[in-house]
């Protein structure tokens, strides 16, 4: 199966169900781990947008994992027919009995770390690179032998962090025996030029080697990073959804296709169902019991306006404060908040365009001024829409007209909101 693939400039190897799975927000939402189903509808989703590899954790993590290894096996099989292959990838150490549990669990291959840092090599697993190089060597040697069609990766774990002579010590020793070499910044130093430098380096040294990066994201630089090493050579990108991992995670599957794509690297999206990312992220943040985070690009967020001079602006036209092409991945709506910052372009658009009040636009200035004067009093017992529409009534007496025969919102050039932004406005 593999020999047969042809991997495309870009190949996403997804490790939501492993790295993910370290994810601190498990423990804060009080869902600890993701269950069997979790894990299948996650793996399906991936599967359907395209991700072709999938790191899954080793079965010697524990029982639930070597057990759920079989029903997400099932599942890669039953899509296969319509979605074509996927690989799923074993996250293993160099141990012998590691690596045979996940070899006789069948997987179709093995993601292989090894510390080489000095901090791994002093509080880690204690070996020196000698023992390291001897190690990964007898037993790359052994998997080559005996399962010659397993795909084989070797990462120096934290890489960063390991002067390159280490790191290029071990993997003169390893590159013959794998079919690519990972860079993983596994705290999260790295900066782009760093990035940038070292990719090069081990491009010029292992020319026929894909490279595999996996970059923390502790200073907030995975995303750059990963920008930056995809494009210096790297061919192999870890990536989660949500970004979430071990700390802060690591870099977020959409956030990286959507820069990708914004920059006009259509070459490199191409084969990932983009359309697909928000819907996503919603399903893995619905795994989470979370919200898709604010910092997560493909998301509501980016297409929801507080403030009143940009929600009237909005109104008028989208684009004077939404400058990225959202709804291609997936983003179908708007959010306009109403809220203490709305001014009275929104007030006019909520009160005339959805609650029907024949309104005029010097009233709705009025009924903003006092709107703003309570603002203040805003809270879950009587929200925004709540008060406005009190104000409205009691203090405007304003009473809704009924329904206007259809006609396009004078506001709206284009039908700038969707039914869920009404919903919200309301
Ligand atoms: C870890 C390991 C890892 C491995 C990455 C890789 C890291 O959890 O410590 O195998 O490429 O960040 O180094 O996630
Ligand atoms: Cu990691």
């Amino acid at each position: 199966m593999w020999q047969r693939y042809r991997p495309r400039p870009l190949e996403i190897v997804d490790t939501t169900l492993r790295e993910g799975q370290q994810t601190p927000l498990l423990h804060d939402h009080g869902k600890y781990f993701l269950t069997t189903e979790d894990k299948r509808d996650l793996l399906a989703a991936l599967i359907r947008y395209g991700v072709k590899f999938i790191e899954l954790f080793a079965p010697v993590v524990g029982p639930r994992e070597a057990e759920d290894f079989v029903a997400l096996r099932q599942v890669r099989d039953e899509l296969a027919p319509q979605y074509g292959y996927t690989f799923l990838l074993a996250h293993v150490r160099c141990h012998p009995r590691d690596v045979e549990a996940a070899v006789a669990a069948g997987f179709n291959g093995l993601n292989l770390y090894f510390g080489i840092s000095p901090q791994s090599r002093a509080f880690n697993h204690r070996k020196d690179t000698e023992t390291i190089i001897y190690q990964s060597r007898a037993l790359l040697e052994d998997l080559r032998r005996e399962h010659p069609h397993l795909v084989l990766r070797f990462s120096g774990e934290d890489a960063f962090r390991t002067p390159l002579e280490d790191l290029f010590q071990v993997y003169d020793a390893v590159a013959p025996l794998v079919d690519r070499l990972g860079l993983p910044d596994t705290v999260g130093t790295a900066t782009p030029t760093q990035v940038a430098k070292r990719i090069q380096a081990l491009r010029a040294r292992y020319p026929d080697l894909p490279l595999e990066v996996h970059f923390h994201d502790d200073r907030g630089l995975a995303l750059v990073n990963t920008l930056t090493a995809v494009r210096a050579g790297a061919q192999y990108v870890n990536t989660t959804l949500l970004g979430i991992g071990e700390r802060s995670g690591i870099t977020s599957m959409t956030a990286l296709l959507f820069n990708l794509f914004v920059d006009g690297d259509y070459d490199l999206v191409d084969g990932y169902r983009l359309r697909a990312s928000y819907p996503i992220n919603v399903l893995a943040a619905d795994k989470l019991r979370c919200l898709v985070p604010a910092k997560e690009p493909v998301s509501l967020t980016n297409r929801t306006h507080t403030a009143g001079v940009h929600q009237g602006a909005v109104l008028r036209h989208p684009t004077t404060y939404e400058a990225h092409p959202l709804e291609l991945f997936g983003v179908d709506e708007r959010e306009i908040l109403l809220g203490p910052l709305s001014g009275w372009n929104v007030v006019h658009y909520f009160l005339r365009e959805i609650h029907g009040f024949p309104v005029d636009e010097a009233t709705a200035r009025e009924i903003t001024v006092r709107f703003k004067a309570l603002a203040s009093r805003i809270s879950g017992d009587e929200p925004p829409a709540q008060l406005l529409l009190r104000l409205a009534r009691e203090e405007f007496h304003l009473t809704p007209a009924p329904p206007p025969p259809p006609q396009a919102p004078r506001l709206l050039p284009p039908p700038a909101l969707g039914p869920r932004v009404q919903e919200r406005i309301q």
